[in-house]
């Protein structure tokens, strides 16, 4: 699928997927993420900063085909290199990550870069960005376990962004069953949530009410 074709991905669907096998209840990611598509989450991430490079390029070989059969877009967190090796649509990068400029002249203009982001600074320069990136992640919106050493925004800052943001953005961190209608209210179309579903019992049952309380 092309940029345009994995950006309507993005968008057909408010619940956006990412993978985390330590918080997965001993299941494979391929499980997990097999799960997230029959409930009909069509974006997904590879997120894995711990496996070797080998063992996350097998993994991400048969997730990419995985996706495909879904017509499901399918992007990386961190590894370019991966992502062209997979023919991934895509990467997802944060502040400390390469640049925005310098993925997309790995990329080509083909693939999706979304890009985290974190205060009201970070926005405006996704938004100076133009046409480099398509999406900006903003967040964590809650403190979480996920990423710990990550300081909450809050739903001030998903406020901002949604009144800000020059690009479609998904909100992120600590977000549950509980609280994701503050979070739809605040102004996120899509939202993400990981452990709240890797870590779900009924993963499929999970999404589905998620995805519910989101309409
Ligand atoms: N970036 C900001 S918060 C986060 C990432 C990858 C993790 C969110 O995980 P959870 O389990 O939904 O709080
Ligand atoms: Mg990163």
């Amino acid at each position: 699928m092309n940029r345009q074709e994995a950006m309507a991905c993005f968008k057909s669907f408010p619940i956006y997927g990412i993978t985390a096998e330590e918080l997965s209840g001993g299941r494979s990611n391929f499980e997990v993420v097999e799960a997230m598509l029959e409930a009909g989450i069509r974006f997904v991430q590879y997120r894995e900063k711990t496996k070797s490079g080998l063992a996350r390029y097998d993994e991400c070989r048969k997730l990419r085909e995985l996706t495909r059969r879904y017509q499901a877009a399918f992007v990386i967190d961190d590894f370019v290199d991966l992502a062209l090796a997979v023919d991934a649509d895509g990467v997802h990068i944060g502040q400390d990550d390469l640049p925005p400029e310098a993925v997309r002249a790995l990329l080509g203009p083909d693939k999706v870069i979304g890009w985290s982001t974190h205060e009201p600074g970070e926005l405006q320069a996704a938004n100076a960005l133009g046409n480099i990136i398509d999406y900006v992640g903003v967040g964590p919106v809650y403190a979480t376990q996920t990423k710990a050493e990550a300081l909450p925004v809050g739903l001030e800052y998903v406020k901002y962004a949604k009144k800000n943001a020059a690009l479609p953005l998904v909100a992120i961190g600590g977000i549950k069953e509980h609280n994701i209608q503050l979070v739809k209210e605040a102004g996120a179309a899509q939202v993400c949530v990981v452990s709240e579903i890797t870590g779900a019992e009924d993963i499929r049952g999970k999404i589905q009410a998620l995805a519910r309380l989101m309409d």
